[in-house]
Parts: C-alpha cells; structure tokens; sequence
C-alpha cells in the first residue's frame, strides 16, 4: 500500500512537470515563474520538467556578464535589453544574488530599471539567490537557463558578481562571458588573481565616461596581448587562451552598447561551429559531473531508500574510533560501488 501511495505521488509529479514544461516552453510566463522556482528548490518536478525541455533547449545565446560590484553590471544589462528589443529580440535576465553587499539594494535599483519591461512579453527577469547553494550554483543557473532557453529566448543575459569561484563558474557556464570592469576601482589586478579575466571571452570597461577608462582599457589590452609583460615577476607573461577584445562602454547612456551587442553576436556565429566544440564538450563534461556527484550522495545517503548505499555502520565505528581514516572508508566504499559489490 505505501509502494502504490508512492506510487500515486511519482505519477502526480509527472503529470505535473509535463503540463508544467509544456506551458513553459509557450513561453508562459506563470508557468516559467513557477518552473524556476523548482529548479531553485531543486525538485523532482523541476528535474522531470527539464527532462522533457533538454531537446528544445540549445538553440539560445547564454551570456555570462560578470564583474566587481558595482562596475554597472545591471545598468549594462539593461541598456543590453533595450538594443536587443529594437531589433525584435525575445531576450530573458537571471540575476544570481543581484544585491551585492557593497552597492546594497541595487535589486531595487534594478526593478525600477526594468519596469519599462513589465508589459513586454518578450522581456523575462528573474533573480535568483546564491545563498545557500554553494558549488551547486553554476548547475542550477544551467538548468535556469536552459528552461528559458526551451521557452524561446533568443538572448539569455546571466548577471552575476564575480567576486568568488563560483560566481566565476556560473558566468563561465555561458556561451559567451563578458567580464566587466570600471575605470576608476584598480580592480584590474585583483580581477586577475581572482581568475575573472581568464574566463573572459569579451572584456568590458564600462563608464567610459569616467577619466581612465581608455587608459584602464589599453592596459588590459596589453595586459591580455602576448607581448604582456611577466605579471608578477616569476612567471612569464603568456597570452590569453582565447584572446578577449576589450570594448570601452557608458552603460547608463547606452554609448558602445550598439558595439557590444554585436560583438556578442560574432562570438556567437564563431563558436557555434567547430570552434566551439571544445567549450561546449567541456561544458556539458561539468553539467554531467555535476549531476553525478548529486546523485551519488544522494544514493549513498538517503536512509531507507530502495537503492540507498548505507554507508555502513562497522565502518562508520571505526572511521569515529580513529582505527580507519575516512580516505580509506571512502577508497573502500567506492572500490566496493565500482565492483558492483554492496559494501
Ligand atoms: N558614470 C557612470 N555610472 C554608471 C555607469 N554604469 C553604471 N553606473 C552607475 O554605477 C552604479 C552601479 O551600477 P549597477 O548597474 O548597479 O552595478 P552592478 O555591477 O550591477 O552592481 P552589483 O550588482 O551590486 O554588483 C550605479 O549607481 C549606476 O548608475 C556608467 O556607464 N557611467
Ligand atoms: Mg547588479
């Protein structure tokens, strides 16, 4: 009887992750409010959903725009919708964690922004949080954008701070990744040690109406070129792997913005082919390792769970009484999944 209640509650997810996907990829935008929502939580409906959405997704441009806060990531965003709503281009926002707290309150900030959008049924934002979904982020903004993705979206713009590792993960899940950066920070070197550049596919200084924003420019351009000195004196310098433009804007008058938006769209038609196979191997390569680890734990942990890996007690007891290290209990577990054995 528990089995057929179980049962009962898997079909009614199924019912409802398909009439969920189906709406959604209409381009719904109930629908698509309510699918993301899961894919936050993280949800059985939201993995059924996105089951069915894989095969319509692929055909968007994802756009990684990252940068220190408060280098006019939003405001880029936003004069990034405008253009491409002039040429009649479906484009969709996920801001991951939007409030950063140096600038404060700029979701605000952002929703006054957007509100010129609210009645554009070809304009979708969404924000999502990054608390509490550290290493698991860049999966999840993944899996948001490919539901936009399904639901027609030409352009899906993914703003996040690049402050840590896996801000830096979620940009680079893009397409394209534009980093962002402003005159007058001196962030340019700190953005380096923090790997932000290296992920770049388009660098961007923004406030270009600010003094020092062509000479920032020109120093990044020398910075990412081959001839770029040696960086910290014990390395030698060495080109950028995939060799960044760097493109000076003023977002809050749309200056350079035109410029932008067409460079994005020529690294788009260069990698769509054989160019970017490698990146989208390697990005599908970490989208199924992700996967992966999640169901491994979820498997080896979930207590009582038909097909539930318990961990074992007799090791568990010795791994507390110091007589096994917990490397050895892990080795030996995994060898013992591997065989087919149950440990
Ligand atoms: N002068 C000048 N100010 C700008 C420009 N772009 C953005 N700003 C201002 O810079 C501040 C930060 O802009 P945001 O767009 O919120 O920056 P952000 O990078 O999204 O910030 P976080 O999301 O908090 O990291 C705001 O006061 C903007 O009005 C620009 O091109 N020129
Ligand atoms: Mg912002």
């Amino acid at each position: 009887m528990g089995e057929n209640v179980e049962g009962g509650a898997r079909a009614d997810v199924e019912a409802r992750a398909v009439a969920l996907a189906t709406a959604a990829a209409t381009g719904d935008r109930r629908a698509l409010a309510r699918l993301l929502t899961a894919v936050e939580n993280r949800t059985r409906l939201a993995e059924v959903a996105l089951r069915r959405l894989y095969a319509a997704a692929g055909r968007a441009h994802l756009v990684g725009i990252t940068g220190p806060p408060g280098a006019g990531k939003s405001t880029l965003v936003a004069a990034l919708i405008a253009e491409a709503r002039r040429a009649g281009r479906p484009v969709a926002v996920i801001a991951v964690d939007p409030s950063s707290p140096i600038t404060g309150g700029a979701l605000l900030g952002d929703r006054v922004r957007m509100q010129a959008y609210a009645g554009d049924p070809d304009v979708f934002i969404r924000s999502m949080a990054s608390r509490g979904h550290a290493g698991g982020l860049a999966s999840t903004t993944s899996a948001a954008a490919a539901v936009l993705d399904a639901a027609g979206f030409d352009l899906v713009f993914i703003e996040t701070v690049g402050t840590g590792q896996s801000e830096v993960e979620v940009a680079a899940a893009a397409d394209t990744t534009v980093v962002l950066e402003a005159p007058e920070m001196g962030d340019e070197i700190q953005a380096i040690k923090a790997g932000l550049l290296e992920v770049a596919d388009l660098v961007v200084v923004n406030k270009g109406d600010r003094p020092g924003a062509q000479r920032t420019a020109s120093q990044l351009r020398a910075m990412l070129s081959a001839a770029a000195p040696p960086d910290d004196g014990t390395r030698p310098g060495r080109p950028h792997p995939k060799r960044p433009d760097v493109l000076v804007t003023t977002a809050s008058t749309g200056e350079g913005v035109v410029e932008l938006l067409a460079a994005l769209d020529r690294h788009r038609d260069r990698t769509r082919g054989g160019d970017g196979e490698a990146a989208r191997l390697a990005r599908a390569e970490a989208q199924v390792w992700a996967v992966l680890a999640d169901r491994l734990r979820e498997r080896l942990r979930a207590p009582g769970t038909a097909g539930a890996v318990p961990l074992g007690e007799a090791t568990l007891r010795a791994v507390a009484a110091h007589a096994l290290d917990p490397y050895a209990a892990a080795d030996r577990l995994l060898d013992a999944l591997l065989a087919g054995e149950r440990p």
